[in-house]
């Protein structure tokens, strides 16, 4: 086993509506980093789940007419379902019912009270069932039939008095800033950080923690009548799944975890709360928190009453999941906000995909199949314009390395795409269909180049499309076993001599079906 270990998480979902296209963007997202750690020899683990606790979930619940275990038993399984339909290789699904959760909440607790954080007082604010967070009445604003709502989310706030445990946030500004100081890459993208600081900079008021006019939720140890605040337990996930509190698990090597994944809108409970929580508890920190952007159908947030929801499923049942995943990682640049239609999928599917990719694997290696005895070619000695094709694929591996650190997973899929383009750019030039009558051994020389380039492309774009890549890599005849990124160099070269399947097509061209006959 390696000791090269890498620890990344997804947010985990509220289960109080269906999993929707934001979900899926970022369960995709987190799975292409983390299958590309995987590629890179990586020991990985990968979290994601749902957060099943809170007013929220209780309340939706209750306007469903049943319990709320009963009623999220029923509504995080579609999450789950939606993260394998999309292919993404999760090593564990985390619910936050379950008990080896409870008991690792319940740890975190003891561990900051036992260091003086937690205190009892009243807590007074406006509470924002739908954030499941207080604000500051600076941070609400009144609304002409005078209700309050909060300014930042614009969702409804009610007046909240309870006694409740409320932990000494205010003790850890200066160190929070310190973090932000000394390691600027805790959190990305750079423009969330200076968000971040300059909120910790205006000063941080004490957290409540626990409540006690509702019951779902971890109850707090030691005070029956208290459970905890829904985003204590939230977070603490990402050491449950670690095995925290247990030092001998084999999981604990996994923490601190490498990379958080996580919406914009939740920044400042990662990077702020999340922190202070763990300093407090003498834990180490996740090394990175990086914010994305959000998914917007034609630049209009989603919502039920504009009736533009999609459906990630819908999606995936008519272009397929590949399609879907790469449309998502190649459009929108990662930390910022992207635009979904349906033209614009299609536009990629077509343009990218079927032709750029498609139609190149599918002529070389139907040139192959009928004049090369369906073997990969033996290639003569390289030209220039060789060599030139093969160096710019043999530098993507570190190029993709590169933008997969950022995390930029548009930026390595644009690298492989221009390498793509090259490919096709030598294609034509050489025009190896004329040379197959004229110089048969040029011919070879530049079918192995491109087939060649091929398997680069084909092993570097298995975290984004992995259904697409094997099926590429099974049509170049690369072994198993020699996907991995380290075979990406010369000395996994295709073997002149080995015995090719027949062609077939990996990324079929979207055809708009014709609209029916009025
Ligand atoms: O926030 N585009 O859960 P959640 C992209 N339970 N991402 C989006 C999005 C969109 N349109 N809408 C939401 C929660 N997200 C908490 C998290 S973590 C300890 C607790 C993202 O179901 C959102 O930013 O509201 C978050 O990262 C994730 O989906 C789950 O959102």
């Amino acid at each position: 086993m390696t000791d090269k270990t890498f620890g990344i998480s997804t947010a985990i979902s509220y289960p109080n509506g269906a999993p929707h296209i934001g979900h899926a963007y970022e369960v995709i997202a987190t799975d292409a980093i983390a299958r590309f750690k995987r590629l890179d020899g990586y020991d990985v683990l990968f979290s994601t789940g749902t957060d099943e606790h809170g007013l929220k979930i209780q309340q939706a619940a209750t306007r469903a007419g049943t319990s709320p275990r009963a009623y999220v038993d029923g509504t995080a399984a579609p999450f789950r379902a939606m993260a394998d339909r999309l292919d993404c290789a999760y090593d564990r699904f985390i619910r936050t019912t379950e008990a080896e959760h409870y008991a690792a909440a319940q740890a975190l607790w003891r561990r900051m009270e036992a260091n003086g954080d937690i205190y009892l007082a009243k807590y007074a604010g406006w509470y924002s069932v739908r954030d499941e967070a207080y604000y500051d009445e600076a941070e609400t604003v009144l609304t002409p039939d005078g209700s309050r709502r909060s300014a930042k989310t614009d969702t409804p706030v009610e007046w909240m008095e309870e006694e409740n445990f409320l932990f000494r946030l205010s003790a850890y500004q200066d160190r929070l800033l310190a973090l932000y100081a000394e390691q600027p890459d805790f959190l990305g993208p750079d423009t969330r950080m200076n968000e971040v600081a300059s909120f910790v900079r205006g000063g941080l008021n004490d957290l409540s923690i626990s409540r006690t006019t509702f019951d779902w939720g971890v109850p707090v140890p030691g005070h029956p009548g208290h459970v905890m605040y829904v985003w204590v337990d939230a977070l603490t996930n990402y050491l449950t799944v670690t095995g925290f509190p247990d030092e001998a698990d084999a999981r604990r090597r996994f923490w601190p975890m490498d990379l958080h994944v996580i919406g914009k809108d939740i920044v400042r409970f990662h990077a702020v709360y999340w922190p202070a929580f763990l300093m407090s508890a003498g834990l180490p920190l996740p090394k990175r928190v990086f914010g994305h952007g959000f998914l917007l159908s034609k630049g209009e947030k989603m919502s039920k009453s504009l009736g533009n929801v999609v459906d990630p499923l819908d999606l995936v049942e008519t272009y397929g999941v590949d399609p879907v995943r790469y449309f998502v990682l190649r459009e929108v640049p990662f930390g910022g906000d992207g635009n979904y239609s349906h033209d614009g999928i299609i536009n990629r599917i077509n343009a990218d995909l079927a032709n750029d990719l498609g139609n190149l694997a599918q002529r070389s290696l139907s040139m192959v199949a009928k004049n090369c005895g369906a073997a990969v070619p033996e290639p003569g000695a390289f030209t220039a314009a060789d060599r030139a094709l093969l160096d710019a694929a043999a530098a993507l591996p570190a190029k993709a390395r590169a933008a997969m650190d950022v995390p930029a997973p548009h930026t390595a899929l644009a690298e492989i795409w221009a390498v793509v383009a090259e490919a096709n750019r030598y294609f034509a030039g050489e025009e190896p269909w004329k040379l197959r009558k004229t110089d048969p051994a040029r011919m070879s020389t530049v079918l192995y180049v491109t087939l060649e380039t091929l398997r680069l492309v084909g092993i570097l774009v298995q975290p984004f499309v992995p259904g697409a890549a094997a099926k590429l890599l099974d049509l170049l005849g690369v072994a198993g076993e020699r996907r991995r990124l380290a075979d990406a160099g010369e000395g996994g070269r295709l073997v002149p001599g080995t015995a090719l399947p027949a062609p077939a097509p990996i990324f079929p061209r979207f055809e708009k079906p014709e609209a029916p006959a009025a």
